[in-house]
This record gives structure tokens, sequence and C-alpha cells, in this order.
């Protein structure tokens, strides 16, 4: 449920560099990051300034050597911990070797500066495309039988579920190539939320050992968010079904055990079946913006007296949900929205309000335009 938009948002300011431990781990992220510089490529021809530049690559091996012990130590004692959390030598073996090494792309995309944040437009651009709706509509047709059973199990529409997983894998096309366990260990190595990451890579052990699967077969998003509807791993321990009763939580390859995880996951966070997310709303001249924000939950009845107003003129419709929320994302002058519990649900799934609106908005195309 973690990629792009959705990726976990890592707090800087991390207490990694304060002591030798922090110095070592940077230092030895450092020489993943410039590998190619530090590993001892021969140049093409020697500097003029030869005695200077050996003083101080030998001072960058020695630190590179004190960061790989360091790192060696600091896998030695997760394999450890790994073991009294009973999981099997074979399973640590196989899946933390001793030649593992931090994988100098996810550093690369965990240490990147978030690009300027996406307006609603924006986003929806493309979370909402043409393409993404068409696409969404031939899965509902060619999946309904089994859409259906697993929506009025979990009481959850086979829209939502058919949006959700259009947004976290392009309808299961797209599901990530790395290897889960190396990336969870290079987040969990590195200082920024290390407690989190390694949580994570103790779940991720504990699906190799219950699934019987090899360490390389579990792979999944640079964060380490797997199958088609991109759970966390602790969130696979929580919410993956299996709906077909092969034995197995496959949110890889089953649809059936995607679509009902991704069901169960929104009817365990209380999801309510025929309730809307979001409807669009017109705000009149005189709306006080102070109201404005997902933290100011009123009645239906409360902005119906403040004059708000459907597309078509209409009333705010009654509905179950009794804290609604009026936002408008890009500010003055650009679509607002009554948001609605089921909207709240949604961003308990990905906290972005932008995801949000995207997921409330496609599963209303992919119902059709009478909806
Ligand atoms: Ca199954």
């Amino acid at each position: 449920m973690l990629q792009y938009e959705n990726c976990i948002i890592v707090p800087k300011g991390d207490s990694g560099v304060r002591n030798l431990k922090g110095l070592l781990r940077n230092a030895f992220l450092c020489v993943c990051l410039l590998a190619p510089e530090l590993a001892g490529a021969r140049p093409a021809s020697p500097p003029a300034a030869a005695t200077g530049t050996r003083t101080a690559a030998a001072q960058s091996l020695s630190t590179k050597t004190k960061a790989e012990k360091h790192f060696s130590t600091w896998l030695q004692e997760l394999k450890a911990e790994a073991a009294e959390k009973g999981i099997s030598q074979k399973v640590i073996q196989e899946a933390l070797p001793d030649t593992l090494k931090p994988i100098s792309r996810v550093l690369e995309l965990d240490h990147k500066q978030p690009e300027r944040k996406k307006t609603l437009a924006e986003y929806l651009n493309y979370a909402v495309s043409p393409g993404r709706v068409s696409k969404g509509i031939q899965k509902i047709d060619s999946c309904r039988a089994l859409l259906q059973a697993v929506g009025d199990h979990y009481r959850v529409e086979p829209e939502v579920i058919v949006a959700l997983w259009g947004a976290e894998s392009g309808y299961g096309r797209t599901t990530g190539d790395f290897n889960v366990v190396s990336a969870l260990v290079t987040l969990a190595y590195d200082g920024r939320r290390s407690e989190f990451f390694r949580g994570e890579v103790f779940k991720a052990l504990e699906i190799l050992e219950q699934e019987h699967m090899p360490a390389s077969s579990l792979k999944g998003s640079w964060a380490g968010a797997i199958g088609q509807c991109q759970f966390m791993p602790s969130s696979y321990f929580r919410y993956a079904v299996d709906f077909d009763r092969d034995g197995r939580h496959d949110i890889w390859g089953t649809r059936a055990d995607v679509f009902a995880s991704t069901a169960n996951y929104l009817a365990k966070n209380g999801w309510q079946r025929g309730e809307p997310c979001l409807r669009r709303v017109e705000l009149p001249v005189s709306f006080d913006r102070t109201r404005l924000g997902l933290d100011q939950g009123c009645s239906l009845q409360f902005w119906n007296d403040q004059g708000l107003k459907l597309s078509d003129g209409g009333f705010l419709p009654p509905e179950t949900s009794s804290d609604v929320s009026v936002i408008q994302p890009d500010g003055p002058g650009t679509p607002a929205y009554a948001v609605y519990h089921n909207f709240r649900v949604i961003m308990s799934w990905n906290k972005s309000v932008n995801f949000a609106a995207s997921i409330g908005l496609l599963s209303g195309k992919l119902k059709g335009p009478a909806q």
C-alpha cells in the first residue's frame, strides 16, 4: 500500500550521527551510494597530487573497512534476534546471507528529496486517467463474479477494491522488483526509521517461513511493500486473506486473495458500504473559509445550512455519516469536496488526501455515469 505518493514518509533528524555507531553506519551507507568511487576502481591516469590523494584514499578505505565491519556486526545481531523470534536457520541463512549489503538504489530513493507536492488536479491527471478508468471497467467485467462474492462477504463495493488495485499495482501489473528482505534491511540499517523497518524485516522473514517461499521470490517496492495490494509485511499478517482456501495468503498471484485482502483491510478499518467517500460541492460566495479542513467534521445539516450545494444545485443528500468535512485542496476557486467517513478509511490505507480523493473519484467512475 505504499508507493510513490503513498510511500512511507521518513522523518529526518534521527540521532544516528551522534555517536560512533552512527558515524560508521553513515560512512558505510555513503560507501554504498558512492560505491564506484570508493570501491577501488582504478582511474584512467594517475592524478597529479598523488601523495595527498593516496593518503585520502587510504583514509577512505580505512573508513570503509570499519563501516563494513559495523554493518556485518549489526547483521549478525539482526540474525540472532530473528532466531530468538523463532525464524528457522534455513530462512535466516537464505534471506540474510553474510554477503548481504545495503542496496544503493533503495538508499538513493529513500534519501531523495521529495518533489514539490503535486496539486490534486495534477495528481488526478494520472491517478484517474481515462486509461486507468477504462482498464478498471474491463477488469470489473472480467472478474465480476469474484468481485461480487468478495464485496458481499466484506460489505465493500467492488469498484473501491478495483480502484485500490489500480492505484497500487496498475491492476496487478507492477508489484516491484526489489528483494524485499534486502530492501527492508537497508532501511533498517539506515538511521531514520530503523525500529519500524527492523520490525518489518522480521515480519518479512515470517512470511518466508509461513509461505514456504524462497527469499528470492519475495519481491516488492523499494520500501518493502508487497503484492498486488502493496501491503507492508506487518499489514500482510493483519489483513491478508486466503479467500480461495488453498492454504496460501497469496496477495502476489491469486486475485481472490488480493481482492479479499483489500476488502478485509477496508472492513477492519470501518468501511461503510453504500456511503460515499466524497462529493464534489459548490461553495457559496459567503462561505466561511475557516470552516475548511479535515479537522472540522460537522453534520450534513450544518453544511446544508451553510449553503453548500452539489454541482447540480441540490442539497447534500442524507447519509449515515454524521462527521462530514469540506476540503478544497488546491485553494480558492478550485474544486471543493465534502468528504465522509469512508474518505478517512481510505486515509488509514494511505494518509495522502490526494490519494484518498483519487480512490473516491476513480471508484465513482468505475460505477459508471449514473453514479
Ligand atoms: Ca489462497
